[in-house]
């Protein structure tokens, strides 16, 4: 799966997810590949289809996997940053876009990992992390580090 996280050196655009996994959170925008399609391709598609804007040069910062216990499926998720964007955000079918000061992030309403590794890439830090839920809401455990790796 793919994130995409817009900013600029002050504010991050999110998008409240009106259906579907993770309804009534703000995210950023993203999701599963399409067949054939490669990470990045994905990531500029989800934010076109969710936030109405065509993204510049991604730069990849994170990859997360997420469990939720009883479900068998594991999610990879590669979190992409990019300041350069053209259009005007505009509300989708699935999500409404809203800027936020990094000082006024929404933590209380968006997936309670997003508070850990959010710091990191708001720092200019690169991480790789494991979370394990017991539903959408509880992290039973989880690790994460900073890297030095180029994940680009
Ligand atoms: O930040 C996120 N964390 C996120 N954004 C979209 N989805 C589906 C997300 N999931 C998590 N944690 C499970």
């Amino acid at each position: 799966m793919t994130l995409c996280l817009v900013h600029d050196d002050r504010r991050l655009l999110l998008g409240l997810k009106k259906r579907g996994f993770g309804q009534g959170r703000w995210n950023g925008f993203g999701g599963k590949l399409l067949p054939g399609e490669s990470v990045e391709d994905a990531a500029r598609r989800e934010t076109r289809e969710e936030a109405g804007i065509e993204v510049g040069g991604l730069s990849r910062r994170g990859i997360i996997d997420f469990v939720f216990q009883d479900n068998p499926e594991e999610l990879e998720v590669h979190i992409f940053s990019t300041q350069e964007f053209s259009g005007e955000p505009i509300e989708s079918e699935e999500m409404r876009p809203v800027w936020f000061n990094f000082s006024e992030l929404p933590f209380d309403r968006m997936w309670p990992d997003d508070r850990h590794w959010l710091p990191l890439f708001l720092a200019g830090k690169n991480f790789r992390g494991r979370f394990l839920f017991e539903n959408t809401d509880r992290i039973l455990d989880f690790t994460l580090n900073e890297t030095d790796e180029d994940l680009s």
